[in-house]
């Protein structure tokens, strides 16, 4: 039976908070904080305006969500856990088998409280990345998409501020001020992971952001959903069926600027679409060779014993966990990574519980090219040849094995003279940038699009495309 949240319920939730008293109070004095950042660092300008929404209401599969117009500042950001799966056993590590911890044991408190503020931090960060992006959206749909994610990038801060709160003490409810405190891109204060600290300038930019780095997202809350901390693992699976519409706004985005642009090569027989203003696939590489790199960063270092230890431990385990054909314990296997001796790449076999992280970013990668194929098709429709790739895992890394190393986007290590010779012709240089910020006009009128992107195939919630998904006065 599904029970939906009382959304008469300041926070919507299906977690009984009423019957949790201190919790109650500890996020409703939370809640003016929060609204306040989000007034302040959330998107700027419309927070008046009537945005088209989907809410969560509860966590059952074919009606988690209703859809109406709602100004953002009074959008109802929910808590929310799944349904036990896995007759509650913890399905790796030391303690696979035994039941799940409903409460964190006292040794992995500090663990864990560092993996959820790390997880929470790059929330609220994406939202202020992304906060002067309505300024020049290229339609009402696009609009709506991004406070969409902004909304639900929120809830996602509150998803990880109720485990704090509910389970770390005071600790945990000073961490949650501190998640407000922190800012996207400030010396001073920065946010915790670097890809947090980029700029999203342009749509080019926040489309790519949303399928490479949300992407990041869907591999490492598919790690802490398998959790033998089980308020966290239920807590990541809801918030798992939120980001799959973040990661399809970033991949039908870029599909909708390649249609434009290969429409655009055939018709005016050129590869230089810039003077019609329109988006040409080398500047398209570019990007992606940006946003893919600084994503894999994300990931941690090749070999990392913090995330051997979180495996072991029982604390995050690896992507679809239950679907491995392995002991779950890793003892005695093992796992290749790559690293670059005397300028050469070198593969070597080490302890596979010490490769977690490499090991994830390898299925990242996967996920990845999935993507681009599905890119690389619909220019070869087109009768277009060009093709996207990913850069080399090596390419413009700032952390692990080659952060120390330059490595050209098809795999040569090369001398740093040579690198800085070659960058602006891999990663968006100020001329690109600024080509890309030249055709960021607002379009605001229902059904019309700005003309570096096709229009979307469909519209949101079976909406018609000419819907008022913002509603401008
Ligand atoms: N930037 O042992 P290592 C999302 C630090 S995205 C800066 O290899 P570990 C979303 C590291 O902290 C998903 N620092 O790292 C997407 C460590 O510091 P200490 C976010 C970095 O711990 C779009 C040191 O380097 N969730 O949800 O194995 C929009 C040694 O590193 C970075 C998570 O990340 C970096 N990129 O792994 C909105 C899950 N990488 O100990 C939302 C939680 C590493 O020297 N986090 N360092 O002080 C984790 O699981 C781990 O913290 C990491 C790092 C995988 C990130
Ligand atoms: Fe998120
Ligand atoms: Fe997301």
């Amino acid at each position: 039976m599904t029970t939906f949240a009382d959304y008469s319920e300041m926070i919507p939730n299906n977690i009984d908070l009423n019957s949790d008293r201190r919790l109650k109070r500890a996020l409703e004095s939370w809640h003016p904080k929060f609204i306040n950042w989000w007034k302040n660092w959330g998107p700027e300008r419309y927070q008046e305006n009537e945005v088209y929404l989907r809410t969560a209401v509860s966590v059952d599969r074919d009606g988690w969500a209703k859809f109406g117009h709602v100004k953002m500042p009074e959008y109802r950001w929910g808590i929310f856990l799944n349904e036990q799966k896995n007759e509650g056993k913890i399905g790796f590590g030391e303690h696979k088998g035994q039941p799940v911890w409903k409460e964190v044991p006292g040794e992995f408190r500090g663990p864990l409280r560092r993996l959820i503020v790390t997880q929470g931090d790059t929330e609220p960060a994406s939202v202020e990345q992304q906060r002067r992006l309505a300024a020049t959206a290229p339609s009402l749909i696009d609009m709506r998409n991004l406070f969409q994610i902004n909304v639900e990038e929120a809830r996602h801060l509150w998803a990880m501020v109720y485990l704090l709160m509910a389970h770390f003490g005071r600790d945990g409810r000073e961490e949650a001020e501190i998640l407000l405190d922190r800012r996207s891109g400030d010396p001073d204060k920065p946010r915790i992971l670097g890809a947090f600290n980029e700029q999203t300038p342009d749509w080019l930019s926040f489309f790519m952001f949303t399928f490479f780095t949300d992407r990041d997202g869907k591999y490492q809350l598919g790690s802490l959903a398998e959790s033998a901390f089980d308020p966290l693992a239920r807590t990541c699976q809801f918030m798992l069926t939120e980001e799959a519409h973040h990661m399809y706004v970033g991949e039908t985005g870029i599909t909708r600027v390649i249609q434009k642009t290969c429409e655009t090569m055939r018709s005016k027989k050129t590869d230089d679409v810039r003077k019609y203003g329109i988006i040409d696939l080398s500047t398209l590489q570019k990007y992606v060779n940006f946003h893919f790199s600084v994503s894999l960063d994300l990931f941690g270092s090749e070999q990392s014993t913090n995330a051997a230890n979180y495996f072991t431990q029982g604390l995050k385990g690896r992507y679809q966990e239950a679907r491995i054909k392995d002991d779950h314990k890793l003892e005695s296997d093992c796992y290749a990574i790559t690293e670059i001796e005397n300028g050469n790449f070198k593969t070597s076999e080490v302890s596979a519980l010490s490769a977690i992280n490499e090991r994830l970013r390898d299925d990242y990668i996967a996920d990845c090219q999935r993507g681009v194929d599905r890119w690389n098709k619909v220019i070869k429709d087109a009768g277009i040849s060009f093709q996207i790739n990913l850069p080399h895992k090596a390419f413009n890394r700032q952390i692990g094995n080659f952060s120390e190393e330059k490595v050209s986007p098809s795999g040569s290590v090369l001398s740093p003279e040579l690198w800085d010779q070659k960058r602006d012709d891999w990663l968006p240089n100020d001329e690109d940038h600024e080509y890309i910020q030249s055709l960021m006009t607002q379009v605001d009128e229902p059904g019309k699009y700005a003309d570096w992107i096709a229009p979307p195939r469909l519209g949101i919630n079976k909406q018609d495309l000419d819907y008022p998904y913002v509603r401008m006065q």
